[in-house]
């Protein structure tokens, strides 16, 4: 059997790194999609360089979505780029629509041109569920976002289902919960919290300033969830998946377990910041991933104490191997 070439969009970004490493085990011939920059950001897939193809291209550009489609000739494409930061999204609403709403079609259009029989795999997201209409949510709990993102999410959402329906394409929408790793980006509040344990252990911070303490998510390992992703197209039929550890837990008890994990009382060090509170918050997440594991066979292997207290460990070692720049000692707060 000939080698299968999957493209990944967003392979820069935390899930995108975490698929790459999974498919190549797999023997997959692996085609990155990156927007130009100015600087290259392959931090997450420096460990995959000679390994990996990385070809430009961008969300915002139907043309070149096609001539990447046309050249690699892909069996699946999974697509994980967007804005993905929430709060971002009240911020640049439009541009996120444009990215994590939009790009979806672009990319949906990509594919209907060049070869119907590409297998597509669409991130969607547990914000879709926003204000939850009930615990725990299932692929058939109706849908109430809570921000630009998770509207954004939503048409993304139907619209691979809609080209499923109008064109017999293989697409799939993922309804995957939070999920978390050392490579997580530190703007989200598992990574921002272990990486200011991390630094207040260390003597480069004393505080760490947070929003809702109170929010709840169901938080599982993204080393876990890019495996449900490959599963779902590997499957006879396309369909939608939750993808979740039906477990959830307060930010309050990240906060917890992530500073006794170094030894710390995170009541000395968490302050509230009410600029960090959202102005619609999502406030209690927890998913049934149960058809998940009765059609895929897939279920999490990493538990959230495990989770942080892996992403603490990390932190705790990039932040020791790390020092000021000569001129640049004084304490910092964080970010
Ligand atoms: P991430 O770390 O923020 O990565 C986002 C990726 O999208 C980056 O590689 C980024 O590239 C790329 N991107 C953004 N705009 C683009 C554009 N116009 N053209 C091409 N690439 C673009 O996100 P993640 O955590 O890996 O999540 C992957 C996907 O799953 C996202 O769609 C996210 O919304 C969704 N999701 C995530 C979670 C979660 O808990 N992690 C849960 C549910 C759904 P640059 O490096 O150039 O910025
Ligand atoms: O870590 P977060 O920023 O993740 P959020 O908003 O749940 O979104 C993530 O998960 C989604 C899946 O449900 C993805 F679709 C999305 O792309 C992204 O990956 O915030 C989690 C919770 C929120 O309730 C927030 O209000 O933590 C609360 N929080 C409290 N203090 C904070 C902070 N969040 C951040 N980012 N920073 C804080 O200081």
């Amino acid at each position: 059997m000939s080698t299968p070439t999957a493209v990944i969009t967003g392979i820069t970004g935390q899930d995108g790194s975490y698929l790459a490493d999974f498919l190549l085990d797999k023997g997959y011939r692996v085609v990155g999609m990156v927007r130009r920059s100015s600087t290259e950001n392959f931090e997450r897939i420096e460990h995959l360089r000679g390994k990996l193809e990385i070809c430009q291209a961008d969300l915002l550009d139907q043309l070149s979505l096609i001539n990447l489609l046309r050249q690699v000739r892909p069996r699946e494409v999974y697509n994980l780029a967007s804005q993905s930061f929430v709060p971002t999204s009240w911020e640049q609403p439009v541009l996120t629509g444009e990215f994590t709403a939009l790009g979806v079609t672009r990319m949906l259009e990509a594919v209907r041109l060049v070869d119907r029989e590409i297998r597509f795999y669409q991130a969607s997201s547990s914000e879709m569920f926003g204000k939850a209409q009930e615990v725990p949510q299932t692929e058939r709990t109706p849908l109430y976002p809570r921000s630009p993102y998770g509207v954004a999410k939503v048409y993304g959402h139907w619209i691979t289902v809609n080209y499923r329906e109008s064109y017999g394409i293989f697409a799939c929408s993922g309804i995957l919960f939070n999920h978390e790793s050392p490579r997580r980006g530190k703007e989200f509040v598992t990574r921002k919290v272990t990486d200011g344990v991390a630094r207040i252990k260390r003597g480069l911070a004393r505080e760490l300033s947070l929003g809702n303490l109170e929010a709840r998510r169901d938080w599982g390992y993204a080393g876990d969830y890019v495996e449900a992703m490959w599963l779902m197209l590997q499957q006879p039929r396309p369909d939608d998946y939750v993808i979740a550890t039906g477990e959830t837990h307060a930010v309050r008890e990240l906060c917890e377990i992530a500073f006794a994990r170094a030894g710390l009382n995170w009541q000395e060090h968490v302050v509230v910041d009410p600029k960090l509170v959202r102005p619609a918050e999502v406030d209690l997440l927890q998913g049934d991933a149960s058809k998940a594991k009765r059609v895929l066979g897939w279920q999490p292997r990493v538990s959230f104490r495990q989770l942080i207290e892996m992403m603490v460990d990390a932190d705790l070692e990039r932040v020791g191997a790390w020092r000021p720049p000569l001129g640049n000692e004084k304490l910092q707060t964080d970010n």
